[in-house]
């Protein structure tokens, strides 16, 4: 992996490109502190060379000789930076014109631009981090809420990393023990049993099925279910969705079909988020174009991970939702009984018969949200998640992991129909292997750009 080591020293903004307070150009490499000596003239007349790590120096960018902003920089020493190279960060004002220039002149001085991900990319090579503690950079910036971030913080600090450690030794133990045992008949090595490895092997087993399905509660705390709001006109779609994404984006009316394009907002509802859509309201019609619409959600209900199906809590049930009943059934779904504010002429019991959960609401005054909220949570496994807990934070993580699970239940019917040690320390190498591709251990060339190339420029 060492060839993978770039000796160049990179550059690039590392706050949103925008007007704001301050903006943060970052340099990593052997000559950032000699690039910006270059550039940077301190009140104090103190060069950046003279000074000790995690120390800061006020003063102005020049061009040549021309002054461009006043800037702190602060400088970082190897190895203790975030890269593990030597850093220096220039804090300007966050102005684009400002901001882009001094990249500028700090590249014509000597430094590169930084590619995507570069600086942590440099941070994993240069074995600060691992490649899962890596990916947890890119979930905390892109985490939309509490559990998300706390979650991708803690990976962030090696909770999944140890996870895996200690299953990959368990590994190993096995392994070792085997090859011992197989190789010195002589020496005193407890005898290696079919039961005893097989019952270690489903210990095993049964750790690395618990975080293949922590992806799944994790999916809905950090990606988003897809969910849909679907009923009949006028049950109260958009209200309740401009309710949930407290703007005013959908369009409120007493006409029955005014929404009939998809309206989509991310919305964080306690610990999940939800993508969520606001559709056409669902009813038979000889309307080309509402149909269009109302078979669009359709399409959608097959493919979406919640549907949040309304009723009118005012108005008895019609043969409109008496096909929704049936979604309540084939969908991961919650019955939300709509406008409790109102006298109420619906079949709850008949509602409750096909709805594994069922909720009272009136999205007009926002009684009984709270209720929503709990049966949503529920439902998509995010009252299991566990922000403390390892958990598996995206695919590539999701298959390093399946694999392993793989083959280690080939391994357990391999010793069961006998097969012999030789071929079972084989097949316990292999699941070694996939752990150590998560944790990037051992990560080939194009599964290292295939993690960074993910990540924003700057970081
Ligand atoms: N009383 C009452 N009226 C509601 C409630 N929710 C929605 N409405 C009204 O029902 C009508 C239809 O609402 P809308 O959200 O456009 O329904 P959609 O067709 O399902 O999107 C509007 O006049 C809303 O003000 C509620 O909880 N209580
Ligand atoms: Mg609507």
């Amino acid at each position: 992996m060492n060839n993978l080591i770039n000796k160049t020293t990179i550059a690039a903004i590392s706050t949103p490109l925008g007007t704001g307070g301050i903006s943060v150009i970052r340099l990593s490499g052997d000559i950032a502190i000699d690039v910006v000596d270059n550039i940077f003239r301190s009140v104090s007349g103190k060069k950046l060379s003279e000074l000790n790590g995690y120390s800061a120096l006020f003063g102005k960018v020049f061009d040549n000789d021309e002054p461009v902003d006043e800037a702190v920089v602060t400088v970082f020493r190897a190895p203790h930076s975030y890269t593990g190279e030597n850093v220096v960060e220039v804090s300007c004002h966050g102005g684009m014109y400002v901001t882009n220039r001094i990249l500028r002149i700090i590249l014509n001085n000597g430094a590169y631009p930084a590619q995507p991900g570069e600086f942590t990319q440099r941070a994993f090579l240069n074995g600060k981090i691992d490649l899962a503690e890596s990916e947890a950079v890119m979930d905390i910036i892109s985490a939309k809420g509490k559990a998300a971030a706390r979650s991708a913080l803690n990976i962030k600090e090696g909770r999944l990393s140890k996870e895996i450690s200690v299953i990959k030794n368990m590994l190993i133990d096995q392994a070792a023990h085997l090859a011992a045992w197989a190789d010195y008949p002589e020496e005193d090595v407890p005898e290696v049993t079919a039961d005893s490895l097989v019952n270690s092997l489903t210990e095993i087993h049964n750790l690395l099925l618990k975080l293949l399905r922590s992806y799944d509660t994790g999916k809905a705390v950090k990606q988003g279910v897809d969910t849909l709001i679907i009923g009949k006109p006028n049950v109260g779609k958009s209200t309740l969705m401009n309710f949930l994404s407290g703007t005013q984006k959908s369009i409120v009316t007493d006409i029955p079909g005014t929404t009939r394009d998809m309206i989509e907002e991310t919305v964080v509802l306690g610990s999940v988020v939800l993508i969520l859509s606001d559709t056409a309201g669902m009813r038979n019609t000889d309307d080309p174009i509402e149909q269009i619409g109302v078979d669009l959600v359709r399409k959608r209900l097959k493919s979406c991970g919640l549907a949040l199906v309304m009723f009118d809590a005012s108005r008895q049930l019609d043969e409109n939702d008496f096909e929704l009943l049936s979604v309540l059934s084939d969908t991961p779904s919650v019955a939300v009984i709509n406008k409790t504010d109102l006298d109420i002429m619906i079949d709850t019991e008949r509602i409750k018969q096909s709805a594994a959960r069922c909720v009272y609401i009136s999205a007009e005054t926002g009684e009984g949200i709270d209720r929503l909220i709990e049966a949503v949570e529920d439902i998509t496994g995010a009252a299991e998640f566990d922000e403390n807990a390892a958990v598996l934070s995206n695919e590539r993580q999701y298959q390093c992991v399946s694999k392993a699970v793989d083959t280690v239940k080939e391994t357990i019917s391999a010793i069961e129909m006998g097969i012999t040690l030789d071929a079972v320390t084989v097949l316990i190498e292999e699941a070694i292997q996939s752990l150590m591709e998560l944790t990037g251990e051992r990560a080939s060339e194009e599964i290292i750009h295939n993690v960074f190339s993910k990540f924003c420029v700057g970081k």
